[in-house]
Protein backbone atom coordinates (compact mmCIF):
# COMPACT_ATOMS: atom_id res chain seq x y z
CA UNK A 1 0.00 0.00 0.00
CA UNK A 2 1.92 3.28 -0.51
CA UNK A 3 1.13 6.64 0.60
CA UNK A 4 -2.57 7.49 1.40
CA UNK A 5 -2.05 9.99 4.15
CA UNK A 6 -3.06 12.44 1.26
CA UNK A 7 -0.41 14.92 0.99
CA UNK A 8 2.66 14.30 3.86
CA UNK A 9 5.99 13.55 2.26
CA UNK A 10 7.72 10.95 2.98
CA UNK A 11 11.73 10.28 2.41
CA UNK A 12 13.85 7.27 1.85
CA UNK A 13 16.78 7.20 5.02
CA UNK A 14 20.11 4.57 4.69
CA UNK A 15 22.40 3.95 7.40
CA UNK A 16 25.33 3.00 5.11
CA UNK A 17 27.87 0.30 6.29
CA UNK A 18 29.88 2.27 8.02
CA UNK A 19 27.29 3.78 10.26
CA UNK A 20 25.77 0.17 11.33
CA UNK A 21 29.57 -1.14 11.86
CA UNK A 22 30.35 1.47 14.53
CA UNK A 23 27.15 1.41 16.21
CA UNK A 24 25.38 4.27 15.21
CA UNK A 25 22.01 2.68 13.49
CA UNK A 26 20.34 3.92 17.28
CA UNK A 27 21.02 6.86 17.55
CA UNK A 28 20.63 7.62 14.40
CA UNK A 29 16.67 6.17 14.27
CA UNK A 30 16.57 8.24 17.62
CA UNK A 31 17.16 11.50 15.57
CA UNK A 32 13.99 11.19 13.54
CA UNK A 33 11.79 9.50 15.93
CA UNK A 34 12.51 12.45 18.32
CA UNK A 35 11.92 15.21 15.65
CA UNK A 36 8.48 13.56 15.33
CA UNK A 37 8.54 11.85 11.87
CA UNK A 38 6.75 8.48 11.19
CA UNK A 39 8.66 5.68 10.78
CA UNK A 40 6.96 3.22 7.80
CA UNK A 41 9.43 0.88 6.89
CA UNK A 42 12.55 -0.75 8.58
CA UNK A 43 15.29 -3.10 7.07
CA UNK A 44 18.41 -4.11 7.57
CA UNK A 45 20.30 -6.08 4.81
CA UNK A 46 23.25 -6.49 2.19
CA UNK A 47 22.11 -4.44 -0.88
CA UNK A 48 22.66 -6.73 -4.20
CA UNK A 49 25.14 -4.79 -6.29
CA UNK A 50 22.40 -4.18 -9.11
CA UNK A 51 19.68 -2.07 -6.42
CA UNK A 52 23.14 0.00 -5.48
CA UNK A 53 23.76 0.89 -9.07
CA UNK A 54 19.99 1.85 -9.89
CA UNK A 55 20.11 3.86 -6.21
CA UNK A 56 22.67 6.06 -7.90
CA UNK A 57 22.03 6.05 -11.22
CA UNK A 58 22.41 9.76 -11.65
CA UNK A 59 25.72 9.39 -10.38
CA UNK A 60 26.67 6.88 -12.96
CA UNK A 61 30.14 9.09 -14.67
CA UNK A 62 31.23 10.61 -11.78
CA UNK A 63 34.43 9.61 -11.08
CA UNK A 64 33.87 8.27 -7.51
CA UNK A 65 31.22 6.11 -8.37
CA UNK A 66 32.78 2.46 -8.86
CA UNK A 67 34.02 3.05 -4.94
CA UNK A 68 30.56 4.62 -3.80
CA UNK A 69 28.80 1.35 -5.55
CA UNK A 70 31.68 -0.96 -3.97
CA UNK A 71 31.07 0.66 -0.32
CA UNK A 72 27.24 0.73 -0.23
CA UNK A 73 27.16 -3.10 -0.91
CA UNK A 74 30.64 -4.15 1.24
CA UNK A 75 28.05 -4.52 4.69
CA UNK A 76 24.28 -4.13 5.52
CA UNK A 77 22.81 -1.03 5.52
CA UNK A 78 19.59 -0.30 7.48
CA UNK A 79 17.14 1.35 4.74
CA UNK A 80 14.21 3.73 6.55
CA UNK A 81 10.81 5.28 4.80
CA UNK A 82 9.95 8.31 7.01
CA UNK A 83 6.79 10.41 6.81
CA UNK A 84 5.59 13.85 7.37
CA UNK A 85 5.28 17.40 6.45
CA UNK A 86 8.49 18.58 4.84
CA UNK A 87 10.37 15.69 5.68
CA UNK A 88 12.54 15.51 2.95
CA UNK A 89 14.24 18.92 3.48
CA UNK A 90 14.03 18.25 7.30
CA UNK A 91 15.97 14.86 6.81
CA UNK A 92 18.48 16.64 4.96
CA UNK A 93 18.84 19.05 7.35
CA UNK A 94 19.66 16.46 10.19
CA UNK A 95 21.93 14.76 8.15
CA UNK A 96 24.31 17.58 7.15
CA UNK A 97 25.87 18.28 4.08
CA UNK A 98 27.42 15.51 2.07
CA UNK A 99 31.14 16.27 3.08
CA UNK A 100 31.14 15.29 6.95
CA UNK A 101 34.45 18.34 7.51
CA UNK A 102 32.25 20.89 5.81
CA UNK A 103 28.74 19.40 7.89
CA UNK A 104 27.76 21.41 11.08
CA UNK A 105 28.12 19.90 14.55
CA UNK A 106 24.21 18.94 15.83
CA UNK A 107 23.91 16.91 12.09
CA UNK A 108 24.77 13.51 11.91
CA UNK A 109 27.74 13.80 9.19
CA UNK A 110 28.79 16.54 11.63
CA UNK A 111 28.85 14.68 14.55
CA UNK A 112 29.90 11.26 13.03
CA UNK A 113 32.05 11.68 9.84
CA UNK A 114 34.90 12.98 8.38
CA UNK A 115 35.29 11.39 4.94
CA UNK A 116 32.75 12.13 2.18
CA UNK A 117 33.50 8.47 1.11
CA UNK A 118 32.20 7.47 4.40
CA UNK A 119 29.31 9.71 5.22
CA UNK A 120 27.48 7.51 7.52
CA UNK A 121 24.05 8.48 6.23
CA UNK A 122 21.52 8.58 3.26
CA UNK A 123 18.72 11.10 2.66
CA UNK A 124 16.46 11.49 -0.53
CA UNK A 125 17.17 14.96 -2.09
CA UNK A 126 13.35 15.85 -3.21
CA UNK A 127 10.19 14.37 -2.68
CA UNK A 128 10.63 13.07 -5.88
CA UNK A 129 13.52 10.87 -5.34
CA UNK A 130 11.82 9.81 -1.72
CA UNK A 131 9.15 7.89 -3.67
CA UNK A 132 11.32 6.45 -6.17
CA UNK A 133 14.48 5.49 -3.45
CA UNK A 134 11.12 4.08 -0.96
CA UNK A 135 9.88 2.44 -4.31
CA UNK A 136 13.44 0.41 -5.14
CA UNK A 137 14.34 -0.27 -1.35
CA UNK A 138 11.02 -1.62 -0.01
CA UNK A 139 8.64 -3.89 -1.23
CA UNK A 140 4.49 -2.53 -0.97
CA UNK A 141 4.27 -5.05 1.78
CA UNK A 142 6.78 -4.01 3.91
CA UNK A 143 5.36 -0.76 4.59
CA UNK A 144 3.13 -0.18 7.45
CA UNK A 145 0.10 2.13 7.26
CA UNK A 146 -0.05 3.53 10.89
CA UNK A 147 -3.94 4.12 10.56
CA UNK A 148 -4.63 0.50 9.94
CA UNK A 149 -3.21 -0.90 12.53
CA UNK A 150 -2.77 1.52 15.73
CA UNK A 151 -4.23 0.44 18.86
CA UNK A 152 -7.20 2.48 20.99
CA UNK A 153 -4.57 2.71 24.03
CA UNK A 154 -2.02 4.64 21.94
CA UNK A 155 -4.15 7.72 20.83
P1 LIG B 1 24.17 13.46 -0.77
O1 LIG B 1 22.85 13.77 -1.42
O2 LIG B 1 24.55 14.40 0.32
O3 LIG B 1 24.26 12.01 -0.31
O4 LIG B 1 25.30 13.64 -1.88
P2 LIG B 1 25.39 13.21 -3.42
O5 LIG B 1 24.09 12.66 -3.92
O6 LIG B 1 26.01 14.35 -4.16
O7 LIG B 1 26.45 12.04 -3.37
C1 LIG B 1 26.07 10.73 -3.03
C2 LIG B 1 27.20 10.06 -2.33
O8 LIG B 1 28.36 10.03 -3.16
C3 LIG B 1 27.66 10.77 -1.07
F1 LIG B 1 26.92 10.45 -0.01
C4 LIG B 1 29.09 10.35 -0.95
C5 LIG B 1 29.53 10.07 -2.36
N1 LIG B 1 30.44 11.11 -2.88
C6 LIG B 1 31.79 10.81 -2.93
O9 LIG B 1 32.20 9.73 -2.56
N2 LIG B 1 32.63 11.79 -3.42
C7 LIG B 1 32.18 13.02 -3.83
O10 LIG B 1 33.00 13.84 -4.24
C8 LIG B 1 30.81 13.29 -3.74
C9 LIG B 1 29.97 12.32 -3.28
Amino acid sequence: IRDSSGGSERTYVMVKPDGVQRGLVGEIISRFERKGFVLKGLKLWQTPEELAQNHYFELKEKPFYPKLVKYIISGPVVCMAWEGPGVVASARKLIGVTNPLQAEPGTIRGDFGIEVGRNVVHGSDSPENGEREIALWFKDSELVEWEQCITPWLR
